[in-house]
């Protein structure tokens, strides 16, 4: 049998592949990423140390993330399932609508340590809210078109049920469930409607044409992780591409908290429509781009309740307090940015370790309070790498790439239960996996220098 890390890995190299000869800029933005990120890790012994350490310099160079949107619940179970062979499973709920999107999501990706250091492949997964489209008619048009497609062949079809029944692939299924899977994620040039529905669809909202009127939920962007966001940003005119004004999230700090992330814009990619005559009529669509993103640490729930308010002081600040950039800074300087700081202000997660040997210094049991041993230097304490998205710049991002105007007025409500009802399972929660992470590193510290301190005795 293969193990599910592996099948991931091979699966986010093949979708990688394809999107490659797909949307040639995501290659260079790639090798944009490879260089700068070569020039960071040259420049810093001290972050190079720290990943060498973690395991994080493989994991760097394959890291990547995608984004799909799905269109009918079913859809969603499914992929839940296709997911689950390769050991991901959905984390966190956003809700899109209060942004004027009408999709709710969340993310594929595998949960435990070993896993992510093995290979963290994400994927950002959509459901198109079709309730949330005020014109009936155009509603239950778009319902029939959906209930009539199928995004999933039928071999990984029957691979997913092996794999629920014998709970393993063996070696030539897993090649075979990789060449079925990625076929879902494959773009489509023709479209499955004339132009006329495609139109309607579209002034609905662009967002909806790109669900509904295409055979499958082609893969819309696969981002490579940078070490230098600002650098990499930088450096995307002179690569040919057209960045987005603002990096999303956090501003730049000492720290990195969360995530940032920055696109080029969609491409306008030629498409046919079904028609009467057998050539179909020639159109243009836009959905598929090219991000970058940078990660730092994982937030507390309240640390992130003081993202969130320094965010929106932030964003609500009107130009005549300065260009958004600068209001961004000025607005975190609220946020502690020391790992000390963020540590003693329990505003972020980390991960314990040994600083050395299991001994203890006189004075001080393996049960003392985890603070006390580290500054006595006994334990040492490394942020938790944050995994999953965050809502306002996943909107950002979706709207940067459905061109101005993108944001309808929606009567915004989260409706997480429907979502799960859809997906056939609970969402996992963020904050969870990384509260077990760091409680278990503390235990597992505790005890080795409680028993190193018995073999010392
Ligand atoms: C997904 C946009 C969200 C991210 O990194 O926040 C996203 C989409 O456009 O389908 O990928
Ligand atoms: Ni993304």
């Amino acid at each position: 049998m293969i193990s599910a890390d592996e099948v991931r890995t091979r699966f986010a190299r093949a979708m990688s592949e394809m999107y490659r000869q797909e949307v040639p800029q995501y290659g260079a933005l790639t090798d944009l990423v490879g260089r700068v990120n070569a020039r960071v890790l040259h420049d810093d012994p001290v972050l190079k140390a720290r990943l060498e350490a973690a395991g994080g310099l493989e994991r760097l160079n394959i890291e990547r993330h995608g984004a799909i949107r799905l269109g009918t619940a079913a859809e969603l179970a499914t992929m839940r399932r296709l997911f689950a062979v390769m050991g991901m499973a959905p984390v966190g709920y956003y809700d899109l609508s209060v942004a004027g999107i009408p999709v709710h999501s969340t993310a594929f990706r595998p949960i435990d340590e070993a896993a992510l250091d093995r290979n963290p492949f994400r994927v950002f997964t959509s459901l198109l809210r079709l309730e949330l489209i005020a014109d009936t008619a155009l509603r239950v048009e778009a319902e029939r078109i959906l209930a009539a497609r199928r995004i999933f062949t039928p071999g990984v079809l029957d691979l997913i049920g092996r794999w629920e029944a014998d709970g393993g692939l063996t070696a030539a299924q897993a090649d075979l469930f990789v060449r079925e899977a990625l076929e879902t994620f494959r773009w489509h040039r023709a479209a499955t409607v004339d132009a006329a529905t495609y139109r309607s669809l579209h002034d609905a909202h662009r967002l909806i044409a790109d669900v509904v009127c295409f055979k499958g939920p082609h893969i819309n962007h696969l981002t490579p992780r940078t070490l230098d966001i600002d650098a990499a940003q930088a450096e995307m005119p002179s690569c040919g591409m057209r960045a987005k004004d603002v990096i999303e999230g956090p501003p730049r700090r000492a720290c990195p908290i969360l995530l940032r992330q920055t696109s080029f814009a969609a491409l306008e990619e030629q498409i046919v429509f079904r028609g009467d005559d057998d050539e179909g009529a020639a159109g243009c669509h836009t959905a598929r781009f090219g991000e970058i993103e940078q990660r730092g640490m994982a937030l507390t729930p309240k640390g992130r309740a003081l993202y969130d308010r320094l965010l929106g002081v932030a964003r609500e600040g009107g130009p005549d307090e300065g260009p958004y950039g600068a209001r961004l800074e000025r607005a975190f300087t609220q946020f502690p940015d020391t790992e000390d700081d963020l540590r003693a202000g329990e505003l972020a997660y980390f991960r314990y370790d040994l600083a050395g040997a299991a001994s203890l210094p006189p004075g001080l049991s393996a049960d003392a309070p985890i603070g006390d041993l580290v500054r006595r230097g006994v334990v040492m304490a490394t942020p938790i790498t944050y995994e999953d998205f965050l809502p306002v710049s996943a909107a950002g991002i979706f709207r940067s790439n459905l061109g101005g105007g993108a944001g309808a007025d929606y009567a915004a409500h989260a409706d997480r239960a429907g979502f799960e009802a859809a997906l056939g399972a609970e969402v996992l929660d963020e904050c969870a996996l990384y509260e077990a992470l760091q409680a278990r590193s503390i235990a597992a510290t505790r005890q080795s220098l409680g028993e190193g301190h018995r073999v010392l005795r």
